[in-house]
């Protein structure tokens, strides 16, 4: 049988441990045999997305861009996914519902092959605010907190946490290895790997 592509979206706070779980499930699918790729601020935000900021209007156009570049992989690679069966796994704050729904949206009509809608896994990364500035691993919440950044998510930003995402972590209860394998088994479970 061959692998289909599909989407693992994250959505969650600055600092709630997004990127570590990503990156841990991208090790995990690769380690298994399986084509993923990331994508997260570090390759996408000083590259493709350099031209944007944090208002709303450039948050809107961080997320429009990711989500199409679900199925176009970054040109250097874009050979190894010339018939794509690639897992791709975004990180991103991503704090607007309407921003996902239109990611989503653009999996159930768009597809790597041009026949099936391409699933998309929302992973919601649920964590207290109060957890992630305590964690504060780059100091950006106190920054925030004294104005020296505007528009923070969670500070002086909104964030709209999903309502019907199709896994939930708690990365303050559980453990790095404990995520990846939730996500694993709902995978797993759904036929998708
Ligand atoms: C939120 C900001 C901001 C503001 C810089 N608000 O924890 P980090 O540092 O490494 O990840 C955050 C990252 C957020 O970029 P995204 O592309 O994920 O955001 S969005 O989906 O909303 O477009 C944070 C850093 O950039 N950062 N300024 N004002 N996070």
């Amino acid at each position: 049988r061959r692998q289909r592509g599909f989407t693992v979206w994250f959505t969650g706070l600055s600092a709630s441990g997004k990127s570590t779980v990503a990156t841990a499930l991208e090790q995990h699918l690769l380690h298994i045999g399986l084509a993923a790729y990331r994508l997260d601020g570090d390759n996408v935000r000083f590259g493709l997305n350099k031209d944007l900021g944090f208002s709303e209007k450039d948050r809107n156009e961080n997320i429009r861009r990711i989500a199409e570049a679900c199925f176009r992989p970054p040109s250097s690679v874009a050979k190894l996914f010339a018939d794509s069966s690639t897992i791709a796994i975004t990180s991103f704050i991503s704090p607007y519902r309407a921003d996902r729904q239109i990611a989503r949206d653009l999996h159930a009509t768009a597809s790597q092959a041009g026949d099936d809608p391409l699933p998309f896994i929302e992973v919601f990364v649920d964590v207290p605010l109060e957890e992630a500035e305590k964690r504060d691993p780059k100091g950006l919440y106190k920054k925030a907190r004294a104005g020296e950044i505007k528009d923070f998510t969670g500070i002086s930003a909104p964030y709209e946490a999903p309502e019907s995402p199709e896994i939930t972590i708690r990365t303050d209860q559980l453990s790095v290895e404990e995520c990846v394998r939730k996500i694993v088994n709902y995978l797993a479970e759904k036929g998708l790997i």
